[in-house]
């Protein structure tokens, strides 16, 4: 007895439903500490998963793992990501339910490399279809490809996600994975152009010149030297990063693109794209004395018209005139010179366009490899799928902008569905089956989203109708809006202050949120420019000419016909996480809430301060409230007489009464406790998961006795 007392007064316990002192934060942080101390990284608060990045690799996602994690329910066996991925999966198998597996935690606590584990998983472990084994590997090389393209090193996380990531895995009605599908979300990039101190741009650029071979990278015009030597990796003054080798990941990266099934013209396209970026950023200008602006650098532009398939003298005319429509009595046109500032602006609106277009390809083409061949298969539903989510984490710079201020909106959305879908329903629905219920307060963070959503008078509203307005808009008057129309908000805050003084703490030039997760200052400066994400028209004219296959694809005359103008970045954004939630919300999700443990990036620190934040943003002290004074499962009488009513001689093979009075019968026959369980208007609640195992435990046993006595029956007869 004391020998396991110590263990678990080393280790702590494995759910925090089991803490004696569950309402102390002080009990919550000392647990998540001494299980970190002993490298165990995951606890429970009934069925969602808490992580804390160890930041260093442990034995634990090995094969023999996964089988130890096979068909197990949760309270049997150590906390762990495979758990998680199991749980969902058997739900997929046993009740066909579409599931979605959430994960959420600031950047760099962990996201992406669990939902790897998930996908590790399921590939491993699950069943395969004779025709569909190749599906298991592209779903797994479908990840160093966009990560390649798609995540950077930030000051925050050596391998940040640039890009949100919902990837659907669709399994057949015998659990075996039959395809997938991925939609991808906001890629940053204004980083293929410009990157704060300390940062990188996309991964790809530095594999490539690093490691690409010597005749690639003559076809490619590029030089293996420092990367130093490209204007547009300079910015950050980072070319290498200890943590990275990007040697390796080329190697990884290549051999992924065969496994998906790129052939070699391609990858080479692809991969002249990436080039290419390279040398718009390399494309230098002069002014001549009639004031107008000029390419001086004739190679590069050699080189760019050529990995591009275009003409480089309509190129250089492009980049440095703009073609105005005029619609009169019939429609005119006319080519104005632009100025040096205007060129340079020009030529980054087109780097950004050709790599962001690209990497929408790249997904759409990866999408075309784990499409699932069998229309009619799928469509007659006999699948179910998983779906996984791993976005950008929730971030704060010292310069936060548009692309922060999106990718917090992000997560803001995120924490808004865990409310929704934990803290709020599952007491609205204590409350509608009266069920005897005391209310726990939680922040909901619903406040903030209308803030930046809200029709006409939410943040993004405001800054599309500046986008909008012609005359003298800009990020300033961009600013004076906001505070004219949220000055006074609780969640908004300016450099002014009611009294009239100034608020030293932000900028002139700036507006503060306060976050669920924390305060952010983001500088307008470049909003309206992001927004609005032009790209002037004979730019696009000129692409639509390319000769390179990806880039033809990217830009379609039909955009050059439609008069109507495109919704801004900010406005596309918005829309498609509404698309999101439609999705998620279909699906019955399982959470995992990913802690970061310390800014270094260190093994083995515990700051304290920083996990306690978190524990408090991510509302985990409610939720464990929530969870211990509620009911970790509830499911409709129907469904519950269903499922066990051969577990009853009254109840089996049919019951014919009240479905109330069935499930009462078969609860009394199960011998369940009054604490463990209640009967709602048209669902029983089940207080501990351990109940629910238990009877499915019981379920697997009876429905094997049923099973041999059918057998001897028809044995006999
Ligand atoms: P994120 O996805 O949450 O950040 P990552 O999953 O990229 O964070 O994790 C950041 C780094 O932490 C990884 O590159 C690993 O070095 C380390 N790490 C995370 N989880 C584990 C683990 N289970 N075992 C070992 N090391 C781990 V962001 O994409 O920036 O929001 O936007
Ligand atoms: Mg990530």
């Amino acid at each position: 007895m004391e020998s396991t007392l110590s263990a678990r007064d080393r280790v702590g316990v494995q759910d925090f439903l089991l803490l004696e002192n569950y309402t102390s934060e002080a009990a919550f942080i000392e647990n998540l500490r001494r299980r970190y101390k002993e490298n165990l990284i995951y606890t429970y608060i009934g069925s969602v998963l808490v992580s804390v990045n160890p930041y260093k690799e442990l034995e634990i996602y090995s094969k023999q793992h996964m089988e130890r994690y096979r068909g197990v329910n949760f309270y049997e066996i150590s906390p762990h990501i495979f758990a998680l991925a199991d749980n969902s999966y058997r739900a997929v198998r046993t009740e066909r339910r579409d599931q979605c597996i959430l994960i959420s935690g600031e950047s760099g606590a962990g996201k992406t490399e669990a939902s790897k584990k998930i996908l590790q998983y399921y590939t491993t472990m699950c069943p395969t279809r004779h025709n569909t084994h190749y599906i298991r590997e592209r779903l797994l090389q479908s990840n160093p490809v966009l990560e390649a393209f798609g995540n950077a090193k930030t000051l925050r996380n050596d391998n940040s996600s640039r890009f949100g990531k919902y990837m659907d895995v669709q399994f057949d009605y015998k659990g075996a994975p039959i395809g997938g599908h991925i939609i991808n979300y906001l890629l940053e990039k204004s980083r293929v152009v410009h990157q704060n101190h300390g940062e990188r741009s996309f991964h790809i650029f530095y594999q490539l010149l690093e490691s690409g071979d010597n005749s690639l990278l003559t076809r490619l015009g590029l030089q293996k030297t420092n990367p130093q030597h490209y204007h547009y990796l300079v910015k950050g003054n980072c070319p290498r990063v200890s943590s990275i080798s990007d040697k390796h990941s080329w190697k990884i990266v290549t051999k992924a693109f065969t496994v998906i099934g790129f052939n070699e013209e391609e990858v080479e396209e692809l991969l002249k794209v990436v080039a290419s970026v390279l040398h718009l950023g390399n494309m230098q200008f002069g002014v001549d004395e009639f004031e107008e602006t000029h390419v001086t650098t004739d190679t590069q532009l050699k080189y760019l018209a050529e990995l591009l398939g275009v003409a480089g003298s309509a190129l250089s005319e492009a980049l440095t005139h703009k073609k105005l429509h005029i619609l009169f009595v019939g429609e005119k046109t006319m080519i104005s010179p632009l100025n040096l500032d205007q060129v340079l602006s020009a030529r980054d609106a087109l780097a950004k366009a050709i790599y962001g277009r690209t990497f929408t390809w790249l997904v759409q083409k990866i999408n075309q490899s784990l499409a699932f061949q069998d229309e009619v298969y799928y469509t007659s539903k006999c699948s179910s799928v998983i779906g996984l989510l791993d976005i950008y984490g929730f971030e704060v710079f010292q310069q936060n902008s548009f692309e922060q201020f999106c990718i917090n909106y992000c997560n803001e959305k995120l924490q808004q569905l865990f409310i929704e879908l934990t803290l709020k329903s599952e007491q609205e629905e204590y409350e509608a089956e009266g069920i005897g219920w005391e209310t726990v307060e939680y922040f909901n963070n619903k406040i903030i989203c209308d803030l930046v959503e809200e029709k006409f008078r939410g943040i993004i509203a405001i800054l599309d109708e500046e986008c909008l307005r012609p005359g003298d808009a800009s990020d300033i008057t961009f600013l004076e809006k906001l505070e004219d129309t949220l000055g006074g908000h609780a969640h908004f805050v300016t450099h002014k202050l009611a009294n009239g003084k100034t608020r030293k703490a932000v900028g002139r030039e700036e507006f503060r949120l306060l976050h669920y997760a924390g305060e952010v200052n983001y500088n307008v400066t470049g909003f309206l420019d992001k927004n609005n994400d032009l790209l002037y028209r004979n730019l696009k004219e000129v692409m639509c000419q390319s000769g390179n296959q990806i880039v033809k694809q990217c830009f379609h005359p039909d955009e050059l016909i439609d008069q109507r103008r495109p919704e801004t970045a900010a406005t596309q954004f918005k829309l498609s996480l509404a698309g999101l939630m439609d999705i998620l919300i279909l699906k019955e999700p399982s959470y995992m809430r990913c802690i970061k443990p310390n800014n270094g990036k260190q093994p083995g620190q515990f700051e304290e301060v920083l996990i306690r934040h978190q524990v408090k943003y991510l509302g985990l002290m409610e939720n464990l409230r929530v969870r211990r004074a509620g009911f970790a499962y509830r499911r409709s009488f129907e469904a519950f007489l269903q499922r066990y009513k051969p577990l009853c001689p009254d109840t089996w093979p049919n019951w014919r009464g009240q479905l109330l009075d069935g499930v009462s019968t078969l609860v009394k026959h199960l011998n369940y406790k009054p604490e463990e369980y209640r009967l709602g208007r048209t669902k029983i609640f089940i207080r501990f998961p351990k109940t629910l195992f238990l009877t499915e435990d019981a379920l697997e046993i009876r429905k094997k006795t049923i099973a041999i006595t059918l057998q001897k029956c028809w044995r006999g007869y």
